[in-house]
């Protein structure tokens, strides 16, 4: 039986006969996924076969190549092993809300199952398909071990408030999946077809100009080996290592988390049973279970989640009193995308991230204070940050990274430091405080071949 607290309905209709949908869109996995576990508890339940529809919405927040090119591989391995155990697999391309309300109404369904996600183009469609479908629309978190709404009923004001709370029900939530039996009965008239995922691919019309990367393989499978990976070779020395950018001591799990190509519940557990040091696995777990369900309470709770206006009100307050603060260097977004400023290290961590996909979490903040340094005004620099770490981030278009964008631009989850230019209140960082931590010649080097914003692919 799935907690009944993990679930909840979007509209007031009663089941009726007929197939159960599971409209697959942030937990886009097989394994350990709460919300097709509900859905096939209900299939069972009612007797009635069970399908996963993804819908391929023709755009989503202008994610590029990049992404639909991770995204589509892990979603074609997490198909194929559906329908080897008779769970049908339907990808719908068009506006999610009117592609599922079609299918439901054409496959005669009885009851769509969908999985939580707090972000507003997330919740738009849903809002939308809850009003159509004359059936209910239910809604699993299968993303967060304590469930968002569960846990808290109001935007948190930093981890030390939220994480009582959460360690308060970890017991409860925090507990191993049940099996997910094969599909029940079968049913043709499901007007099943299997992807063409090449077509799907070729049909794609993306931004090809930030192509993919290739240090990371897609699939729950590969995400599956990388978890092993890390808890073999590297949870252990992660509490002091994991703040070197040269080092390789992260999990480089978000990706995989961000499109739900593993489950952090799963994540979780592993690491827990693990036998690193204890420090070691409570500073992982902090990461993992605290800063990041964090991330979803605020954007749940707070649907400025991505703009300056979603800060708190001091943090406004005194980057506003700071706005006409002489800036040292004044940076336009394509010099900051170019990596073309004065500043060798901030120019390198930009080169990561158009590279490689990704930026070390400790390089993370610098990037971002960095841009609100040399940016005309606090609500550019907020609007810069989150266009380039979308853009080119793997893990981006994800609450942790507007979290991200407004702990280091908006003291978001953080407390007021001593004032100075520009910053105001908002805390500071700078290559000194770095070069104190790690060795940043060598994370120059690394990445110093100017920024090739890929021509055309
Ligand atoms: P690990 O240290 O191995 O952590 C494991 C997991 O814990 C991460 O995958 C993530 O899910 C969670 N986690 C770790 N640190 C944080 C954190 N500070 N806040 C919330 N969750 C965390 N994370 C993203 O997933 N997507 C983003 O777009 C993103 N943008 C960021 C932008 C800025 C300006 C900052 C300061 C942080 C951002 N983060 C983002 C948070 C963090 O930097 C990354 O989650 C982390 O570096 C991912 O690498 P990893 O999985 O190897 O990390
Ligand atoms: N979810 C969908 O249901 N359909 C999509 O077409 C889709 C595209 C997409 C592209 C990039 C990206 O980073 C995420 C994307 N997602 C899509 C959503 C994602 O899996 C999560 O649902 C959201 O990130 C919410 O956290």
């Amino acid at each position: 039986m799935i907690d009944p607290r993990r679930t909840r309905i979007l509209n007031s209709c009663s089941d009726k006969p007929g197939a159960v949908i599971y409209w697959m869109s942030r937990d886009q996995r097989l394994n350990h996924n709460w919300a097709l576990l509900f859905a096939r508890e209900k299939a069972t339940q009612k007797g009635q076969p069970l399908v996963v529809v993804f819908t391929l919405a023709p755009s989503f927040l202008n994610a590029p190549f990049r992404h639909y090119d991770f995204m589509l591989k892990g979603l074609e391995e997490t198909a194929k092993a559906l329908e080897r155990i008779n769970i049908p697999f339907m990808l719908l391309e068009g506006e999610p809300d009117k592609e599922i309300s079609r299918y439901a109404c054409q496959s005669e369904a009885g009851a769509v199952v969908t999985d939580f996600s707090p972000l507003n183009i997330s919740r738009n469609w849903k809002k939308k398909a809850a009003d159509i479908l004359d059936i209910p629309l239910y809604e699993v978190d299968a993303h967060n071990i304590v469930p968002c709404w569960y846990v808290s009923d109001k935007q948190e004001y930093a981890a030390r408030t939220l994480r009582p709370k959460l360690q308060a029900r970890l017991d409860e939530f925090l507990v191993p999946y049940p099996p997910l039996l094969p599909g029940p009965v079968q049913a043709p008239h499901l007007h099943h077809r299997s992807p063409d995922w090449k077509q799907v691919r070729e049909r794609l019309q993306k931004d090809r100009s930030v192509p993919p990367v290739n240090r990371i393989v897609p699939g729950e499978t590969a995400a599956a080996e990388s978890l092993e990976n890390f808890i073999k070779g590297r949870l252990s020395g992660y509490a002091t290592a994991r703040n070197d950018p040269n080092g390789n001591a992260l999990s480089q799990l978000s990706p995989y988390l961000h499109f739900g190509q593993i489950s952090a519940q799963h994540v979780a557990l592993r690491v827990a049973e693990s036998h690193a040091p204890q420090e070691d696995k409570a500073a992982f777990l902090e990461e993992l279970i605290i800063r990041r369900e964090l991330s979803d309470n605020f954007c749940n709770y707070n649907p400025d989640y991505d703009r300056f206006e979603g800060i708190p009100a001091w943090a406004k307050q005194t980057l506003l009193l700071h706005g006409q603060d002489k800036r040292e260097y004044l940076y336009t977004i394509d010099v900051f995308e170019k990596a073309a400023t004065h500043d060798e290290l901030w120019n390198a961590a930009q080169s990561e991230l158009v590279q490689t996909g990704k930026i070390h979490g400790y390089m993370r903040m610098y990037w971002a204070k960095k841009i609100l340094e040399w940016s005309s005004s606090p609500p550019e620099a907020f609007e810069v940050a989150i266009y380039l770490n979308d853009r080119y981030a793997l893990d981006g278009r994800d609450p942790n990274g507007y979290a991200g964008v407004a702990w280091s631009i908006g003291g978001l989850h953080d407390r007021p430091w001593f004032e100075r230019p520009v910053y105001g209140n908002i805390r500071y960082m700078n290559a000194s405080g770095c070069r104190r931590k790690f060795d940043v010649d060598r994370y120059i080097s690394r990445f110093r071949e100017p920024v090739t914003l890929f021509p055309n692919a």
